[in-house]
């Protein structure tokens, strides 16, 4: 028999999987309470027949717990997916804060969540949404979460409308629908009347709203924070995740597709990406900022979270590298009960007066009572800090500490005092922050009013394919909306953004183009930094179809997989039918089939095979018109279209060449020339 573990739960691993608690030991099926079972198939009954006793215990337990499996989603963020990691500080951040984890050298296990806003926990992955990037960084000296998006400005400047914003968004209240879209009357509806809301709202309708996985993605902690040093001087510093592979989008059909042949898209590729050994990478830098008492920087108000400070202004400084190398145990356990909270800040870090981020200090910790049922979710394996806990915080539901002493309160003389304080200077700072002499009252700053100037700094630092896919993102929601007075209000804010985007758009929908007072500032300057293309990146963990048939050379299929492989790039040979190709020992396995593969798994396709099939040539069109590379071999090359031979992005020639090739045009991620 197994000896019960007297030691207490453990902690979460470093690198992974939670574990090490009570359950799911020993060899046999047991109770709750560890009584072997030698039968879980049938109830007891009065004879064959029935009925069931109520005597059955092992029933009962089952069913009951069963019955009690759900605990309420998220309000919003309710889809994610996550992973185990460790960041690797490299000090360049010593000297701005004493942050522990954040010195030379020091490694620090992280958690990390990835989600949708909108839907619901069983919703599709590639909507079009901004996305959470939530980090959990278990450091020595408690636990900081970093919980951001994908994208640098939000809806509101205020956290008293968050309700607004996501009832807004969120499916109609009659019929519960749409799901997970903002393609709908009453987001638009509050977008357009609330005009703060347009810079994020273009950022969600470009390329940016559609990532092509989680692993290429910016995050952003999008407040601005307050960093103190060990000398007590401070600095105001805006956090940013850069992906090692760049930032990569899908195109609007591609992401539709994948909704429907695999709502598990972004979710799968994370956990397949570090399964395979392509692990993440994220550089995490710092925008820094003179802390002064008007807390701005070139005229712009960095406690306004609907305003980004431009690359070119202010460079973003590495400070460390995030790498995920863990797949959870248990969705449940970890993905589901974890519990971030913007709030949880170690010594070195402080928040600001961002009255969003000020509403979100009283949000995180109040909605993880309903969600996990009771005060005490940070002692759930996956929320338990790292560092040593000394709380005087005591009982409530769930309850699994069992602690010792008898004065949980100070001051006291009966536990000699216990838990001391830390000396000053050792536990967390409350930077002191001056405060002006002011009134109180529901008011704004009047810094926070310009509502279009962003946006159109967006829009203008987009490339031509990026403003192209940003009106037709615009047609497409607005086309879904019902009711004509919140597409000719659209067109107004878009008028204030761009003529030409408000122009594009219009046309789309049929309606005139509004004449607006307040004209755009024709000369805001592009920030190259926010166009996602253009550049060359990294390309392992990208995977590409391989079409092959039995009549395939088997020399040529074996040179251009291996050719991929050595590129770290993963080869799907994709077939006719299942099983393998070939035989004896030049068999190779069937990785993907005609029938069970779309277009859409994979960033670029080999071609070994003529497209007789018509699956395959489905296969091809949609890789075309999703500006995929193509590689085929000559002999096949002369089936494919002339325009597609004469085309950039579609070579031809000695197959391992033109993988070779094809490995170049996948760093660029697309082909938008063609
Ligand atoms: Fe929030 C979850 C990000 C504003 C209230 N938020 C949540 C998650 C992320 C963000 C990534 C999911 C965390 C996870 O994976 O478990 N939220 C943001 C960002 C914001 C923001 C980047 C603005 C800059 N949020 C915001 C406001 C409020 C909330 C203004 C309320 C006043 N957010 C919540 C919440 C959630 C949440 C209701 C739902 C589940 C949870 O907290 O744990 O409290």
């Amino acid at each position: 028999m197994t000896k019960p573990d007297q030691s207490g739960p453990a902690p979460v691993s470093p690198t992974g999987a939670a574990g090490g608690d009570r359950s799911q030991q020993g060899e046999s099926l047991t109770t709750a309470q560890g009584t072997r079972l030698s039968e879980t198939d049938l109830s007891l009954k009065a004879g064959p027949r029935g009925p069931i006793l109520l005597q059955d215990h092992h029933f009962r337990e089952k069913i009951t717990h069963f019955d009690h499996e759900r605990i309420p989603e998220r309000v919003v963020h309710a889809r994610g997916a996550a992973a185990h990691g460790v960041f690797r500080a490299n000090g360049a951040a010593a000297n701005l804060t004493l942050a522990s984890f954040l010195q030379e050298g020091v490694e620090t296990p992280v958690f990390v969540r990835f989600s949708t806003v909108l839907g619901s926990r069983g919703s599709a992955d590639t909507v079009r949404d901004t996305r959470g990037f939530a980090t959990k960084f278990y450091t020595g000296d408690g636990t900081f979460d970093l919980v951001g998006n994908n994208i640098p400005v939000f809806f509101i400047q205020d956290a008293i409308k968050f309700p607004d914003i996501i009832h807004a968004g969120k499916p109609h209240p009659d019929r519960e629908i749409p799901q997970a879209q903002s393609a709908h009357d009453t987001f638009w509806d509050f977008v357009t009347l609330h005009t703060e809301a347009t810079a994020h709202t273009l950022w969600n309708m470009s390329d940016r709203g559609i990532p092509r996985s989680y692993r290429m993605m910016e995050g952003f902690g999008i407040h601005t924070f307050r960093l103190v040093n060990a000398d007590g001087r401070t600095s105001l510093v805006k956090f940013h995740w850069k992906p090692r592979l760049g930032v990569h989008s899908m195109v609007w059909e591609e992401a539709q597709i994948a909704a429907g042949v695999d709502p598990d898209f972004h979710r799968r590729d994370l956990a397949d990406a570090i399964e395979s050994g392509a692990h993440p990478e994220w550089t995490l830098g710092v925008q820094v900022f003179p802390d002064t008492p008007e807390q701005e920087f070139e005229g712009i108000d960095l406690l306004d979270p609907t305003k980004i400070v431009p690359e070119e202004l202010a460079p973003v400084q590495p400070i460390g590298v995030m790498t995920l190398n863990a797949n959870p145990t248990n969705y449940f356990a970890e993905t589901e009960q974890v519990a971030f909270h913007p709030g949880h800040l170690v010594p070195g870090i402080d928040v600001t007066d961002d009255p969003l981020l000020q509403g979100r200090l009283f949000s995180y910790l109040d909605t993880q009572i309903s969600r996990l049922g009771g005060p005490n979710f940070g002692q759930l394996p996956i929320n338990r800090p790292h560092a040593p806990v000394n709380d005087m915080l005591r009982d409530g539901m769930h309850q699994t500490a069992v602690p010792t002493g008898v004065a949980p309160y100070k001051p006291n003389s009966l536990d000699g005092g216990c838990p001391f304080t830390a000396a000053a200077g050792d536990g967390f700072i409350d930077v002191p922050v001056p405060l002006p002499a002011t009134t109180k009252q529901r008011t704004r700053p009047s810094s926070f009013e310009d509502h279009f100037s962003q946006a159109r700094l967006f829009y203008v630092s987009l490339s031509a394919v990026e403003q192209e896919h940003v009106a037709l993102a615009y047609t497409f929601e607005l086309g879904k909306c019902y009711e004509q007075a919140i597409k000719e209000r659209a067109l107004t804010v878009l008028a204030r953004i761009d003529r030409t985007l408000c122009e594009r758009v219009a046309t789309g929908l049929g309606l005139a183009v509004p004449e607006v007072e307040d004209e755009p500032d024709g000369s805001i300057e592009p920030s190259a930094p926010l166009s996602q293309v253009g550049q060359e990146w990294p390309v392992d963990g990208r995977i590409v179809a391989v079409v092959a048939d039995d009549d395939t050379d088997p020399t040529a299929l074996e040179s251009v997989t291996s050719l991929l492989e050595s590129r770290s790039v993963l080869p799907l040979v994709t077939a006719p039918h299942g099983g393998t190709l070939f035989d004896g020992e030049d068999a190779v396995p069937v990785s993907r089939t005609f029938d069970t593969a779309r277009s859409v798994e994979f960033d670029a396709l080999v071609v070994l095979a003529p497209p007789t099939d018509e699956r395959a040539r489905r296969l091809l069109d949609e890789a075309w018109r999703h500006h995929k590379a193509i590689g085929a071999a000559t002999d096949v090359a002369e089936q494919l279209p002339q325009e597609w031979r004469d085309s950039t992005g579609v070579e031809t020639g000695d197959p391992q060449a033109v993988a070779e090739r094809l490995v170049g045009l996948l760093g660029k991620h697309r082909v938008w020339e063609r």
